[in-house]
Formats: structure tokens, C-alpha cells, sequence
């Protein structure tokens, strides 16, 4: 790896998607100072962790936090960490480092009893980490003002905001419809004003939308999905469908002050709508 003079502050992680062996998530530091390989640690249990995805982000006091799907039992977990056990079928795991990889500050499970996957993580305003997944958990905590409360067939997209210090839940909910609904790596974004957005990939007609929203039906197969809801998950401000007759799938999002929300993904339809101007037709 080359460093960059410009580089101040470098974190590389990897994520693996070998499914027949038991991989551990590791996170390496970068700093233009290293004379020796830089600052890195091991983090996993005797399972897979991050078959699907690791992401991280970098706190405003300079801690590392990184957060994948576990299928260990025996991760390291912290003292009055949220969710010191594992709930089974493959978790959340979410972990916080000091900026140097020497310490782990906290670490906690999050999940229900089935299964977990798909993570994106990024820290509002308010320094909470929010968190989507996909589950097909039926028992996925919630929050007593959530949006939605309850499951909906298959899989789920569910959001969550859990404090710093990875002891409290703050607000959760559901996110579906009757069919399945997928997540993917970087798949949520937070406003200035601490609004919530996110996008995923939907089969369900009854997915929720917004009246007078951009597409409130669902066109052929899957389609992109994209969702703002308040700061508590207690709401959703606006929804829409984004597709044409084909699969379109919905792979990240990004949110601009300036310009508002960028999403990005995959379609296989050919009359995907499109605005008059585009780099390509
Ligand atoms: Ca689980
Ligand atoms: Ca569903």
C-alpha cells in the first residue's frame, strides 16, 4: 500500500465472502508517520464474521467503529454493552476502538432470533450510530414509537439508532412490505437536521409510500425504494418507488446539503426513468 503525503488519516478494512471458512474482521490504520506496519487488530469469534459486509466509520473523538454480521457466539462483548449475548442465526455485531486499535471501548450484539444480514452504518448529528439491516428476524427489537412495530414476511429492512458508548437502543423499527425487502453496504444517510434516509431493493406492492411521492407503485419485479423518516423512527416523512418493468436494485445512497439525496444501483430495465439531461442515455 503506497501512502500518500496528503493521506492525514488512512483506515483500510477488509471484508472476505468465503462462506466455508471461519474468518475474522480485521481494521488497519494508516498514518503517513508509520514507519512499521501500522496499527491493527483481529476482531471476531470462533464463527464468520462479515461474510456479507463490514463498514466503518470514524468517530468526532477519533475512535474507530466497525459493525458487520457475526455468526459467533462468543464474540468479545463489553459490560453493559446493549446486547452482551448473541441471539442466534447470524447478529449485528457493532464494535468501537480507540484510534490506535489498542483498546476495544465497547462492543455489543444486535439482532433477533433469526437471521441478520446485510449492514450500513453511518453517525448522525447527535454522535448516534444509525444502523439498517436486513432481517428475517420475527422478534427484532423495536422501540415503543416506532414507525412499525411488526415484521412483514420474509425479509425486512430494519433501522435502528443505538448510543456512543453502545448501551442504549435509541429508536427501532420495521421497514417492509409482505414480500422481501434487501439492504445493502451503504445504504442509509442522515440530514443536518438529523432526518434519516434510506434506500434498499423491494418486491413488495404494499411496500409503504407517501402520498403525492415521486412512484407510489411498484413497476415489474424489484425496485429501488427510498425512504425519509424523522429522527426517532417514529415516522415516515416520504417514501417512493424508483424502477421500470425490470429488476432495479438499490445499491447506496449519499446525502448532499447542497443537492439533496444521490442513490445509486443496478437495473435491468431498459426504460429506467431518466431526467432530460443525462452523461448517458
Ligand atoms: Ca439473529
Ligand atoms: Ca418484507
Amino acid at each position: 500500500v503506497r501512502l500518500e503525503h496528503s493521506v492525514k488519516y488512512f483506515i483500510l478494512c477488509f471484508f472476505f465472502a468465503f462462506t466455508s471458512l471461519t474468518i475474522p474482521t480485521y481494521a488497519i490504520v494508516l498514518t503517513p508517520s508509520a514507519t512499521d506496519f501500522p496499527p491493527s487488530t483481529y476482531f471476531g469469534g470462533s464463527g464468520d464474521e462479515g461474510s456479507w459486509a463490514v463498514c466503518l466509520e470514524k468517530g468526532s473523538d477519533g475512535s474507530i467503529y466497525i459493525a458487520g454480521i457475526t455468526t459467533s457466539n462468543d464474540l468479545p462483548t463489553t459490560k453493559g454493552a446493549y446486547n452482551e449475548s448473541y441471539n442466534g442465526a447470524g447478529d449485528i455485531f457493532i464494535a468501537k476502538f480507540d484510534s490506535g486499535l489498542k483498546t476495544l471501548l465497547a462492543s455489543t450484539y444486535v439482532g433477533g432470533s433469526g437471521e441478520e444480514w446485510s449492514v450500513s452504518m453511518t453517525i448522525g448529528m447527535d454522535g448516534n450510530l444509525i444502523v439498517s439491516t436486513t432481517t428475517k428476524s420475527q422478534d427484532f427489537p423495536t422501540s415503543i414509537e416506532a414507525y412499525d412495530r411488526n415484521p412483514h414476511g420474509d425479509y425486512d429492512l430494519v433501522i435502528f439508532k443505538i448510543s456512543p458508548d453502545l448501551t442504549k437502543l435509541q429508536a427501532s423499527t420495521y421497514l417492509g412490505g409482505s414480500k422481501r425487502e434487501l439492504g445493502a453496504l451503504k445504504n442509509i444517510a442522515s440530514d443536518l437536521e438529523g432526518k434519516i434516509f434510506v434506500t434498499a431493493t423491494s418486491e413488495s406492492s404494499d411496500f409503504p409510500t407517501t402520498t403525492g411521492a415521486y412512484n407510489v407503485n411498484l413497476n415489474g419485479y424489484f425496485d429501488a425504494v427510498v425512504v425519509k423518516l424523522d429522527s426517532n423512527l417514529s415516522s415516515i416523512l416520504s417514501s417512493t418507488f424508483l424502477g421500470s418493468f425490470s429488476a432495479d436494485y438499490s445499491y447506496g445512497i449519499l446525502y448532499d446539503q447542497k443537492n439533496g439525496v444521490y442513490i445509486t444501483g443496478h437495473t435491468a430495465s431498459q426504460s429506467f426513468p431518466r431526467a432530460r439531461f443525462l452523461f448517458q442515455n
